[in-house]
């Protein structure tokens, strides 16, 4: 039960998240300054957050520093320390090096050592204790993705009387992948102490419930999972899909500046006016496939089938994890693969491959999707990925071809892009081939209707439809018998 002092503080509506919306800057003279941090989470919870004045529970950035509560930009922010050991077991570790591999179908090696798992389970106490807090009598609380899977149940254990929310951004792999993990009973257990659990796509919630009927052998009818409880009650816990969006709006307001529409055909220039564009932005990660995108580039200059005055690739590959030894290899890899394609195929006047190990501000991401002709998505497995939303949101001229892996949760919903198997690189080639080549016509009819996708599915819907079905099981459950 909340006491009077966390009453006072109360919060209706609670998001916690491994990081926070912001980022903490040093200002001068040892000031504590704060900055809105862009991806994928913030970008899709902000405008939802703002309007419902709820607060934020979260991670600052920094290691081994605690801050107080503050307000940002309309919302309340409660920052959860880390220290630089639980930093590198439970965030790097345990989230980024066992976790993300394992979700991701084992395209890296994920590594499983206990230590990691006691410092997340130390971590997700911290931020359950830190939810309970905050939230008022019957709240809302929605959890977000894999870092804080174990949140749910501790969070009913203290709090039987919130209504809880969990979503996972990133896939949730087949059972036969799912059952290395050494904790894989903890982690169901955990996440079912939610009243709904949200995925990305129909495949992963399918996955979730053959292991929790796997694991636990508890029934479930279509999305409904029965849980027994320790009263002897049954729980109804909702697990299904709940597609990820963006704010179609915003980056279509962006496009139409016409500074950025400017600064587009600046980038164009400063290519060397190349005939055709080809775009990749990816945070630097295994699960991107930018070395097979590379590959299948690489190999259509060697064939002469593209020639660098015609086509220029730009990739931005913004930083990532850089601590964790798989994404420095794969940078050395990637760096590698780059700087021999420029060497072998690049001239004086124009380079094959643009490459920037960069994070851009919203504006100059928007020009680039606005430069590119051919926009490239060749993730080997991605939750959704908001890039190719993006992209297509940006393209209000309803030109550019979106060229999409089937191995994203997009591309469940845009199905008039060029799909790719992006591990088939003759495929892949063809596909690219075909997006560069593709008549007028049949792009705008294709982005008219990825456009259409887009603007009825945005983030505001996202999150609209994921609340209505956690507060619509929040209504009906509690104090109902079983049956
Ligand atoms: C996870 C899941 C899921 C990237 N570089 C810059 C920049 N970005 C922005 C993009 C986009 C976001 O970051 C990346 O989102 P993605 O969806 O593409 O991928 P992840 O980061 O892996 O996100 C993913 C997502 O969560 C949401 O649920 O879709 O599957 O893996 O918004 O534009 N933004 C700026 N500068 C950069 O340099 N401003």
């Amino acid at each position: 039960e909340p006491d009077d002092a966390s009453a006072a503080a109360a919060y209706d509506m609670v998001v916690v998240s491994n990081r926070l919306p912001v980022d903490y800057v040093a200002g001068p003279g040892g000031a504590t300054r704060w900055k809105s941090s862009p991806g994928g989470l913030v970008t899709a919870l902000e405008p939802v957050m703002r309007a419902a004045d709820g607060a934020w529970i979260g991670w600052a950035g920094v290691a081994d520093r605690e801050f107080a509560p503050f307000e940002h930009d309309g919302i309340s922010i409660i920052p959860v320390p880390l220290s630089e050991q639980e930093l590198e077991e439970y965030y790097e570790g345990f989230s980024n090096d066992t976790l993300w591999p394992l979700y991701h179908d084992v395209i890296a090696p994920p590594s499983f050592h206990r230590e990691w798992w006691e410092s997340y389970v130390r971590v997700n106490r911290r931020f359950a204790d830190a939810a309970a807090d905050a939230a008022s009598e019957g709240a809302v609380v929605w959890v977000q993705d894999y870092q804080l899977q174990l949140v749910p149940r501790m969070l009913r254990e203290a709090r039987p009387d919130l209504v809880i929310g969990f979503f996972n951004h990133i896939p949730f792999p087949a059972y036969g992948i799912y059952s290395q993990l050494p904790w894989r009973r903890q982690v169901i257990d955990g996440l079912l102490g939610a009243d709904v659990i949200g995925f990305q796509r129909a495949a992963d919630a399918g996955n979730f419930g053959r292991a929790v009927r796997r694991l636990f052998g508890y029934p479930t009818r279509g999305s409904v999972i029965d849980v027994p409880e320790a009263d002897g009650e049954t729980r109804h816990v909702v697990a299904r899909h709940f597609p990820i969006s963006i704010d179609a709006a915003s980056f279509e307001e962006l496009a139409r500046r016409p500074d950025v529409q400017a600064r587009a055909k600046e980038i164009r220039h400063s290519l060397g006016d190349p005939e055709i564009v080809m775009l990749g932005v990816d945070r630097l990660d295994y699960t991107k496939g930018i070395r097979h995108r590379l590959k299948a580039f690489g190999e259509l200059l060697r064939d002469g089938r593209l020639g660098v005055e015609e086509v220029t690739l730009v990739q931005v590959a913004s930083p990532s994890r850089e601590r964790v030894e798989t994404y420095r290899q794969l940078r050395d890899e990637i760096e590698l693969m780059v700087g021999r394609l420029n060497g072998d195929y690049s001239t004086l006047g124009h380079q094959a491959i643009a490459y920037l190990h960069h994070g851009y501000p919203r504006e100059e991401m928007v020009a680039l999707y606005l430069a590119a002709d051919v926009m490239l998505v060749t993730a080997l497995r991605d939750g959704m990925n908001l890039v190719a939303k993006e992209y297509v949101a940006c393209r209000f001229d309803n030109d550019g071809v979106l060229l999409l892996s089937e191995f994203t949760g997009a591309s469940d919903e845009l199905r008039q892009a060029v799909l790719v198997n992006p591990h088939d690189i003759e495929g892949l080639k063809d596909s690219m081939i075909e997006a560069v080549r593709m008549p007028q016509r049949e792009r705008a009819r294709r982005m008219r209707s990825l456009r259409k996708r887009v603007r009825d599915n945005d983030v505001a819907n996202w999150s609209a439809t994921f609340l209505e079905t956690l507060t619509g099981v929040g209504k009906i459950d509690p104090g109902v018998p079983d049956g």
